[in-house]
């Protein structure tokens, strides 16, 4: 346990002159400039826990992890600025969670996808479609449960065309719920096997939202008898600590199994995944990196860790 050290400040920006995004995420060669400067010292640590924090890796997070590549690094005598690079990709490597749904083709799948507003629902389901589709899973459908936002609709019918799915809709401002029950009623008559599901991201406050939510997640739970059920959340690689605020709101409102994380090509920071992972332990599906419908690319723990802290990199 280390003592008398400043703690960190979770949601304030970084000083200025440290805020501007850097050219790509890597983190290895930024640690070695620090490990010529200071060999293995205080110094040492406290400039490492401002380059976390600067990668979005949230306050609480880094003095864990610091603290424990502190003990490791002593425990084991580890000298070599390749070695504690090494134990601190060891580090993260323990905390990030990496999965993937693949739909089950004798049962109804639902995929429920979760996130506030502007975060690319939309556009990710028209993405997870496509791939769902390339990987030969033919009958999807999409459900357009975002009834709240004038233009959700229409804006998932577009994207339905797109990539070629059925798109069960209602009028705006009908019931989610009754969308949902609709979906599932016409997806087992039909033989189709995955819904995707769009939901609202705004709401009037949190406590309406929460409430939208539990009515829905009732419905499926419902009618969706031995069907396989996933709650998928979408988050905005660029929205910093806000990332890990939404998905603590979503995961204790009605669980999350699994999150996307959109605009990873936005952002030169990509410590939110590590904290979300370590935190509240959900695994990462698929990361968005660019607005293409083939830029959504399934989860790699290996190469997101090595676009962060590899020792080539930069
Ligand atoms: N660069 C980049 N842009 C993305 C990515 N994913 C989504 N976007 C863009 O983000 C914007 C919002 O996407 P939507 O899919 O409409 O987001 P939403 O969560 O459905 O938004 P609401 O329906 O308003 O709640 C669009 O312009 C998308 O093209 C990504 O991975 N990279
Ligand atoms: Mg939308």
């Amino acid at each position: 346990m280390i003592f008398n050290r400043k703690k960190k400040d979770e949601t304030s920006p970084p000083e200025a002159g440290k805020s501007a995004p850097r050219k790509n995420k890597n983190l290895a060669s930024r640690i070695a400039s620090l490990f010529k400067k200071d060999g293995e010292s205080e110094a040492f640590y406290e400039d490492l826990e401002d380059l976390l924090i600067e990668s979005d890796m949230g306050g609480t997070v880094t003095m864990e992890i610091s603290d424990e590549l502190r003990n490791r690094v002593r425990k084991n005598r580890i000298a070599s600025q390749e070695g504690i690079i090494g134990e601190l990709r060891n580090l993260m490597a323990e905390s990030v969670r990496e999965e993937h749904f693949a739909p089950d083709g004798e049962k109804l799948n639902l995929f429920l996808i979760l996130g506030v507003n502007g975060v690319g629902k939309t556009t990710s389901i028209a993405k997870m479609a496509r791939h769902y589709k390339k990987q030969g899973f033919g009958e999807i459908v999409l459900a357009a449960a975002d009834t709240f936002r004038a233009g959700a609709i229409d804006q998932l019918k577009i994207q339905g065309e797109r990539v070629g799915c059925r798109v069960v809709a209602q009028q705006p401002g009908s019931d989610p719920g009754a969308v949902i029950f609709d979906t599932i009623a016409s997806a087992k008559s039909r033989g189709e096997k995955l819904i995707l599901a769009d939901t609202a991201g705004r709401m009037h406050n949190k406590k309406n939202l929460v409430l939208e939510l539990e009515k829905i997640d009732k419905v499926i739970r419902n009618n969706l008898g031995d069907g396989v059920y996933k709650k998928i959340l979408v988050i905005d690689a660029t929205t910093g600590q806000n990332g890990l605020q939404q998905a603590e709101v979503f995961h204790e409102a009605i669980g999350v199994d699994g999150i996307v994380m959109t605009k990873y090509d936005s952002t030169a920071r990509g410590g939110l995944l590590v904290s979300i992972c370590r935190k509240l332990g959900i695994p990462f599906l698929f990361l968005g990196r660019g607005e293409g419908l083939d830029d959504l690319i399934p989860f790699d723990r290996e190469v997101y860790l090595s676009e962060l802290i590899s020792l080539d990199g930069e």
